[in-house]
Order: C-alpha cells, then structure tokens, then sequence
C-alpha cells in the first residue's frame, strides 16, 4: 500500500482572523507539519474562488452569510466572501510547510458551482482530477487533515471512500465550523463510511 497525506485548505480566511474562520483553525499547522515528514506523498488542497462565486452570500441579493439556497445541484450554504483567488486570504497559513508538497490542487474555481470535496465539485459529477492523480501514483490510503472537518475534510473524505481509498482522518489534526451540529453529522457520516476517525 502506497499513502498520501492530504491537508485540506489550511488557509488564512480559514484560521482565526479570516474571512470564514474556523476556531482554532491556526493550532493544527505545527502538528501537521511534523506530519508530513512520516509521509512518502504530501498533496495540499486550496480553497480557491473567483471573485463572486455563487457560494458567496454576497452573490445573491438580500441573503446573508450561513443560509442556505437550492441550486441547481442541490442546497448550498452560503458564505461569507473568502478564499479570493490571489487574495491574502486564499494563502496558506505562513507557518505551513508548503516546500514539502508534492502537489497543490486547487478547488472552486468554478463560478456556477462550489467544490467541498478535494475530488468532485458539488454536483458530486465534475471531478477535479485528484482521483487520477492518486490512481497513476499508486496511491491507495490517503490520511486527511486540515480545514474545516464538517464541510471540505468531510466531503472529501466520503469521496475518497466512495472511489476506494482507505481512509483516516485525524480528529486532533483538523477543526470544524460547527454549523447547527454538523461537526457531529460529519463525523457520524464518515464512521457510516469506513472512514477511520483517529
Ligand atoms: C470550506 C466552506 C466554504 C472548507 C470551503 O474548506 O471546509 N468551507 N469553503
Ligand atoms: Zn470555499
């Protein structure tokens, strides 16, 4: 068995201080960074949105950042405006070891459709090539840290069970947003999929 380590959008706008911060966001870079070293293939994910994204509260007249809208994939949570491609924002933290990424993959860039998942866009059917990426390495265990645990570490973590990974995610190495109880809905979720919560 080949294993990735894959940190999820461990951005400014998601640590204390941003856009979208989640608590306590900034208190898992060091731990993951010594991570890395136990680990033959590094993959970063970035959270990455054109300005006016429709995840954007800001993109819809009269709503509000946290409500949620059907679009034509499906409810979506709607945002504070975060991650702007080339923003300070969508930078990783400064304290994160970027130098030891084999890959950056970047995701949202869609302006019609939000991307959780390092995989599929929200429509659950545009990939975002990891999966090939993953399958041409070799790579077949895939441990998952980084931001936020109930929505992109969540989706990505369903995803990559669904296409037949193995897959661990380290509770003391990813924070959540905590939106009306869907931390403890995303964990549930991920232990009904096999997914190691560690
Ligand atoms: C995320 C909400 C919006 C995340 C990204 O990284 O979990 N959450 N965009
Ligand atoms: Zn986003």
């Amino acid at each position: 068995m080949t294993s990735a380590l894959l940190v999820i959008d461990l951005q400014n706008d998601f640590c204390p201080g941003g856009a979208l911060a989640v608590p306590d966001g900034d208190q898992i870079v060091s731990g993951i960074n010594a991570l890395m070293e136990t680990f033959g293939a590094v993959i970063l994910t970035q959270d990455w949105h054109p300005s006016g994204h429709s995840s954007f509260a800001s993109s819809h007249p009269g709503k509000s950042p946290y409500e949620v809208i059907q679009m034509p994939y499906g409810p979506q949570v709607l945002w504070p405006d975060h991650c702007v491609q080339g923003s300070e924002g969508a930078a990783f933290h400064a304290g994160l070891n970027t130098t030891r990424a084999d890959l950056i993959l970047r995701k949202g860039y869609n302006p019609a459709i939000d991307s959780y998942s390092a995989f599929f866009e929200n429509d659950q059917t545009t990939p975002t090539g990891l999966h090939g990426y993953l399958q041409t390495r070799g790579i077949t265990d895939l441990t998952m840290v980084g931001l936020a645990t109930d929505f992109c570490v969540n989706y990505s973590a369903l995803d990559a069970t669904r296409l037949g990974y193995r897959v661990t995610v380290r509770r003391d190495l990813a924070r959540g947003i905590d939106l009306g109880g869907s931390l403890a809905a995303a964990e549930a979720a991920m232990a009904a999929a096999g997914v190691t919560l560690q």
